[in-house]
């Protein structure tokens, strides 16, 4: 490979656009020739992570297998993306010391629960309001900000496309 690997961690609420970036970056990265891998939270959920729900020890096994796959890939020489609530700073914390500390970049997708909550893509939101999804982030289980992320993408007045190239600009320079 051309590049650096490395685990990208996109952290954030439900709704904050985590998935989409995700997607548009791989797509330009792709065209950079470089190679990319991701692990979407909300799909792997349907396979590896099959037995996990929402509690907060299911949800630390949900990030600590991720970031174990995760690794096996940055070993392979691959820019991963992984796109996870992952809402407990201790949890995102245990991800990053699988990693060397150069290829663990951490990034905050930020956006108020307010616009999430008026995006609510899949109506979860509307659900969990109505008490029909318990242990839902931002509604009766609580998001802890990352302290120090490598980067902050705030998403609440950008298009994804623009978000999407901070990150790719941001991955350049860092993966060179
Ligand atoms: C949060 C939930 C919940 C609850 C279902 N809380 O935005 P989505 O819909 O498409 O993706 C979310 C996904 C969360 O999975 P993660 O693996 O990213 O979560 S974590 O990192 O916290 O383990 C959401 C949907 O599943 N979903 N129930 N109670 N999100």
């Amino acid at each position: 490979h051309n590049h650096k690997s490395c685990m990208v961690w996109l952290t954030g609420l439900s709704g904050s656009g985590k998935s989409t970036i995700a997607n548009i970056v791989q797509t330009k990265l792709y065209e950079l020739n470089m190679s990319t891998y991701l692990l979407d939270g909300d799909n792997l959920r349907h396979g590896i992570n099959k037995n996990l729900g929402f509690s907060n020890e299911d949800r630390k096994e949900n990030i600590r297998r991720t970031a174990e796959i995760g690794k096996l890939f940055v070993d392979a020489g691959i820019v991963v993306l992984a796109a996870l609530i992952s809402p407990f700073e201790e949890d995102r914390k245990l991800a990053r010391f699988l990693f060397n500390e150069d290829e663990f970049i951490e990034i905050y997708v930020e956006c108020s629960l307010e616009e999430c909550e008026l995006r609510d893509p899949k109506g979860l939101y509307k659900k969990a309001r109505l008490g029909e999804i318990k242990n839902f982030t931002g509604i009766d289980q609580i998001y802890e900000p990352p302290q120090s992320p490598e980067l902050v993408i705030s998403t609440i007045s950008k298009s994804p496309e623009e978000c999407a190239n901070e990150l790719v600009n941001y991955l350049i320079e860092r993966l060179k």
